[in-house]
């Protein structure tokens, strides 16, 4: 559940190395320098500031309490084992586009992400104005049947973006998916006066310029709205093989249908998953998604 309103505890916004900014919903942002006794902050950490003591003028801040994270999202790669992307994220916005097309795998793999860590999943569909809109959407379809909301929207035309303003406008939305969907156009478009550099296609390279560097979060009414760089895979971390049905609702509904109660959903007899597979009750898209990030986890990806 995302709460109407954010706790007045200030909030980490962005991490410049040793400095980082802080806010709190209706203030001005301040900058304070890490310690390191307390550890190292991310964006939605809660965090306690004071003034370094020392000369009278100064007016350097400092973090001297960082507080217990909850609804972490977490992420892996083949550069980097596990990193923490946000903390006390309250909604991960997971954002598709027409070009370049969704994978839905990745999609699953976030909602798995989302359902252990009880964070609030929507889906998005950026650049409806493009060709093939239809087709993309009846794909995604299965998602909203799950009871996901799934927001066809362009920052191009504008269609969709006030379901997109209301929805973001409360608790701590995080923006993730691949690079080049248009997270940071949306955002822009979203927050009045934000200007974020976007990624223009160079004619020259067809490569794309300014693409985001680091999570940066910020306030809109209610909540706050954090861009992330764009990723090419979305490692799980921390996540046990035998959870992994947590993240399939229609999965873990009927899980206790089956035969035996270690049921893999693979080859069992008497198993309530593969029966709602073969009669269409589960999508047979999903349920091979299901396994495949399954047996990802058991052959050690962390
Ligand atoms: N046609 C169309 N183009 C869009 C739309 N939204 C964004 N774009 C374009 O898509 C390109 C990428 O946009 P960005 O906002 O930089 O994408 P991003 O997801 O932030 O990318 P990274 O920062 O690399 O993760 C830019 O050239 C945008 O102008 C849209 O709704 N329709
Ligand atoms: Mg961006
Ligand atoms: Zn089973």
């Amino acid at each position: 559940m995302v709460p109407d309103q954010l706790d007045m505890m200030p909030m980490v916004t962005a991490v410049f190395g040793e400095v980082v900014e802080v806010r709190r919903v209706g203030s001005d942002p301040v900058l304070a320098f890490q310690t390191r006794n307390v550890g190292t902050a991310v964006v939605g950490d809660r965090v306690q500031i004071e003034k370094v003591p020392g000369d009278a003028n100064e007016v350097s801040l400092r973090i001297s309490e960082l507080h217990e994270r909850e609804r972490c999202l977490w992420r892996s790669s083949r550069r980097r084992r596990s990193q923490l992307v946000a903390a006390n994220v309250d909604r991960l916005a997971i954002i598709m586009a027409i070009d370049p097309p969704p994978r839905t795998g990745l999609i699953d793999r976030y909602l798995l992400a989302t359902e252990v860590e009880s964070i609030t999943a929507v889906i998005m569909l950026n650049k409806i104005d493009l060709p093939g809109a239809g087709p993309i959407l009846d794909e995604l379809a299965v998602y909203r049947d799950l009871g996901y909301e799934v927001l066809p929207v362009s920052a191009v035309t504008g269609e969709g973006i006030a379901q997109v303003e209301a929805t973001l406008s409360t608790g701590l939305t995080v923006l993730v998916g691949h690079s080049g969907v248009g997270k940071t156009t949306l955002l822009n478009l979203v927050v009045p006066g934000l200007t974020l550099l976007t990624r223009e296609l160079s004619s020259a390279t067809g490569k794309g310029r300014h693409t985001t560097s680091a999570v940066t979060a910020h306030p809109w009414r209610d909540g706050m709205i954090a861009d992330t760089p764009g990723i090419r895979e979305f490692g799980l971390v921390g996540i046990e093989p035998e959870r992994v049905a947590v993240g399939f609702r229609e999965i873990a509904a009927r899980e206790g249908n089956c035969r035996f109660a270690d049921c893999s959903h693979r080859e069992e007899p008497g198993c309530a998953i593969k029966e709602a597979v073969d009669i269409g009750d589960i999508d047979r898209r999903r349920y091979e998604s299901f396994l495949r990030i399954r047996e990802s986890l058991e052959a050690g990806e962390r």
